[in-house]
């Protein structure tokens, strides 16, 4: 397999499961201003989305979308538990916590990575997100160490990639002590670890 990704970017979660289910892979950095590969050519002619993650699979097809790609390489690696069987009621946690953080997380941070953003947009834009985290906090309240408990999901490796978004976007997680707890014990990981390191990010 081929990952297509940024440092950093939502494509880490991706890579963090790569590396929780001892995968063998290759990355290919993509320049997200010109859209050009590492090793040269377009990224635009594999993925004409133009966005990070993009997964060549060992068949040559390529598959984007975060929810995607993670829920295959959770159901093609079940040894990994990184998602419960179809049919195990925990498994629509799984996917309502993904639901939740791309739709309510990911793409509310994304106008944070604009410089350009007016100091009045930045403020709504912190409180929609400290409202969307608060509900993530007091879950963490009421059992963790992660998201559904006491195992290591998919969902858990988009909200670590996503909360490491707050310290390039300069926004204080203190309010969120759970949040803090959670996100200690998920970049403890040995695939974590090994996941910021190839991302140049440790
Ligand atoms: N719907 C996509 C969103 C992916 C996305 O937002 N990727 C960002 C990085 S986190 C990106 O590549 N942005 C650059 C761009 O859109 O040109 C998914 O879930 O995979």
């Amino acid at each position: 397999m081929k990952l297509f990704y940024f440092p950093g970017a939502c494509s880490m979660s991706v890579h963090i499961a790569l590396n929780e289910i001892g995968a063998t892979y290759e990355l290919e950095k993509v320049d997200m201003m010109t859209k050009e590969l590492e090793s040269g050519g377009s990224y635009l002619e594999i993925n004409p989305k133009g966005y990070v993650p993009c997964l060549q699979l060992d068949n040559g097809e390529y598959l984007t979308e975060v929810g995607a790609i993670l829920q295959y390489l959770a159901d093609t690696n079940p040894s990994a538990k990184l998602l419960p069987a179809v049919g195990d009621q925990q498994r629509y946690r799984v996917v309502e916590f993904i639901s939740y953080i791309s739709g309510e997380l990911h793409k509310n941070f994304a106008p944070l990575f604009n410089p350009e953003i007016a100091d009045e947009a930045r403020s709504a834009t912190l409180e929609i997100i400290g409202k969307r985290l608060d509900l993530l906090n007091d879950q963490l309240g009421d059992g963790g160490p992660f998201l559904t408990g006491e195992q290591f999901t998919i969902a858990d490796a988009y909200l670590t990639t996503v909360l490491g978004w707050a310290q390039f976007v300069d926004m204080d997680l203190s309010p969120w002590p759970n949040l803090g707890a959670y996100a200690g014990a998920a970049m403890s990981r040995p695939a974590v670890i090994a996941t910021l390191k190839e991302e140049g990010l440790m």
